[in-house]
């Protein structure tokens, strides 16, 4: 007779459940078990089941194993086989980590502490949690204080204590849990890891509200929030805003918001300089009290209490807006005439919110501003000229640059025959030359020279984002906002309807490692845009197969208006591995190098330049690919810049 019972393992299996393994090798799962009737085993990765066989993947059912062949990041996470037969089921779950983050990086988070708000008595958790849990590192939790109103004391060294460590022996210590909090325990709180490469950390801010009090049943049967809180927005919320506005009007005075900056690229300034080895250099803004915004009719920004920095301060008065340069999902520029002048001249941009912006996009904004201020001014960036932050709405007080983002400005220069576009004269009274590419792309990355200098990363490289200025010197813009980007959307789209994944170095995408080599690599798809004339990048690759052709080692191939010697430069930029990809500085010379060697009236002969036709995407869209591996003999020569 049968026994009727569910499968066993065959061998003892091991606690050891993690499995370590270095880029590109492979692993063997396996599940041994036995047990009566027919047996079945079915594996998952991260929930989904796996394939009986694909070209990375061998399955035998016989033996209850699994291979995996070329591992790479995404073949990351948990594995797990379910044995069954008619009588029950067995699970087993392998972590399968690579190697190559724990090695080369510092910590790199795939948790963070989040902002939270709680109430007086709660209990709340702040979790951070490091990749490669094998690797060795170190994590503690410091918690921020204010001395006199400031977080810093007279050096900028930020007021912290150590709250948590391992060596404190404490339970759990990626999770900080405070219990019964009062308002004592609102504020900063920063989890920060290292390792032998360096340290990253990451901070939040914790809110802590007074109890509401009880929500009392109105005569309607209707309940009618008092008091000021979470809890009672969030019912108001429901019983919709008129109700809410009434409410609104019992509470009492209105409560000012106060917005608190945290310079966290100070925060530890006198230890490591590698940028490549900080999480975020941007400083952290926060928005203290007051209530959630609810509506655009709250959007006059008096109710904010900006910290008022009078080397920056511009009387708003002094201040005549004009026409709309431009505007993103919730911000807008607009060209404005400063009186008594700012800067070399009286036009200048301002960047302000729309109407009905939130809290975070404030936040933002003001962060986009501390940036400015911390970077300090050089020819190729959008500069900063002042703000006005008291007594209305926050306006950000730019650089005018005349020729709009170099993007449209190379495309609108394009010969007629190709784009229909007709050659603007006015403004570009000569034709544009082969050594004008040069210099565009040799003054955006003097401005990248800065930037890292300056120890940042601007995340966001692209024409679109590059400013055409008097004079026509470039300009990068969009560098405050750090957007910290980990934004998983790879489908959004900018206003034109690109895909920004398509600038974003494969580590970046597949890895969130945001370094100033991913910036590298952006820039080579910038130079490719300059040399295309403001060229779509693989046109008509979705995202998924954009994935596949960058894991495969396809790169773009030579844009029509370049040369070899450009060609090889973009390359390098795209080397896979980010360390051999060169620096600013080297790109900087070679570029100065190339631009010695060509003539100034080089001018492009624009018919060979076979350029796409705007808004016209190439079918044949996997023809402007080429392979990496067929490329290696350019990129072990070039190696040398
Ligand atoms: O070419 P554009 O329409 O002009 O694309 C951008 C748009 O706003 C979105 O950012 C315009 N813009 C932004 N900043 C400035 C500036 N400092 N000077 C002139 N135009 C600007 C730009």
């Amino acid at each position: 007779m049968i026994a009727e019972v569910a499968p066993r393992w065959t061998d003892k299996m091991t606690d050891v459940r993690l499995v370590m393994r270095p880029p590109n090798s492979h692993v063997t799962l396996n599940c041994p078990a036995h047990g009566p009737g027919p047996l079945q085993i079915k594996w998952l990765h991260d929930g989904q089941e796996l394939p009986q066989r694909s070209n990375k993947l061998r399955r035998r059912d016989s033996r209850f194993s699994m291979q995996l062949f070329d591992i790479v990041l995404a073949d990351e996470g948990n594995y797990t086989c379910i044995v069954s037969n008619p009588y029950g089921e067995i699970r087993w779950t392998y972590v399968l980590d690579l190697l190559t983050s724990a090695v080369h990086h510092t910590p790199v988070f795939d948790q963070v502490p989040q902002n939270q708000t709680v109430f007086l008595g709660d209990t709340v958790e702040l979790r951070c949690h490091v990749i490669s849990s094998a690797t060795h590192h170190h994590l503690q939790w410091l918690k921020h204080y204010e001395v006199n109103g400031s977080y810093y004391d007279s050096e900028n060294n930020p007021y912290v204590r150590t709250i948590k460590t391992k060596r404190m022996n404490m339970s759990d210590p990626e999770v900080l849990r405070l219990e019964d909090v009062t308002m004592a325990d609102a504020g900063w709180y920063t989890c920060l890891a290292g390792n032998s490469i360096g340290i990253s950390f990451h901070s939040a801010w914790l809110m802590v509200l007074p109890r509401p009090m009880k929500v009392q049943p109105t005569p309607d049967g209707m309940a009618l929030a008092l008091g000021i809180g979470l809890g009672s927005v969030l019912v108001v919320l429901s019983l919709g805003l008129c109700l809410l506005r009434h409410s609104l009007r019992k509470s009492s005075a209105p409560v000012r918001k106060r917005v608190v900056v945290m310079r966290q690229n100070i925060l530890y300034a006198s230890g490591d300089k590698d940028p490549n080895s900080r999480s975020s250099l941007a400083p952290l803004v926060k928005i203290e009290g007051g209530r959630n915004r609810l509506s655009s009719e709250l959007t006059a920004m008096s109710e904010y209490v900006i910290p008022l920095d009078p080397q920056w301060e511009f009387p708003r008065d002094k201040l005549n807006l004009g026409k709309l340069l431009g505007e993103g999902a919730f911000g807008v520029v607009m060209q404005a005439e400063a009186q008594g002048g700012l800067g070399k001249s009286n036009t200048v941009a301002v960047k302000m919110l729309k109407d009905g912006a939130t809290d975070k996009e404030l936040a933002d904004l003001v962060q986009e501003l501390e940036v400015m201020k911390i970077i300090g001014r050089h020819r190729n960036i959008i500069n900063l000229l002042g703000c006005c932050t008291q007594d209305g709405p926050l306006y950000v007080i730019v650089e005018y640059a005349p020729h709009g983002n170099l993007r449209d400005f190379l495309r609108h220069r394009r010969p007629p025959t190709s784009s229909g576009y007709e050659v603007p004269v006015d403004d570009f009274a000569r034709p544009i030359s082969f050594k004008d590419l040069v210099s565009y792309g040799y003054q955006v990355a003097k401005g990248m020279e800065y930037f890292t200098s300056r120890m940042c990363i601007h995340r966001d490289i692209a024409a679109r984002n590059v400013l055409v200025g008097e004079d026509f010197v470039m300009k990068i813009a969009d560098f405050g906002l750090t957007r910290n980007i980990p934004d998983n959307d790879y489908y959004r789209k900018t206003t034109d309807g690109r895909l920004p994944v398509k600038w974003m170095a494969p580590e970046a995408l597949f890895d969130r490692r945001y370094t100033i080599k991913s910036d590298i690599w952006s820039y080579g798809v910038l130079l490719w845009e300059i040399f295309s004339l403001g060229g779509n990048p693989y046109p008509s690759v979705p995202v998924e197969r954009l994935f596949e052709l960058l894991r495969e080692g396809h790169r773009m191939e030579r844009p029509s208006c370049s040369t070899v010697d450009m060609y090889h430069i973009m390359l390098m930029c795209w080397h896979q591995n980010p360390d051999l990809r060169p620096t600013f500085s080297e790109l900087v010379n070679e570029l100065d190098r190339v631009l010695a060697l060509t003539v100034s009236e080089d001018y492009l002969d624009l018919d060979l330049c076979q350029l796409d036709s705007p808004g016209v995407s190439n079918d044949s869209q996997y023809s402007s690919m080429s392979s990496a591996e067929s490329l290696t003999s350019v990129q072990l020569v070039e190696t040398q810049v």
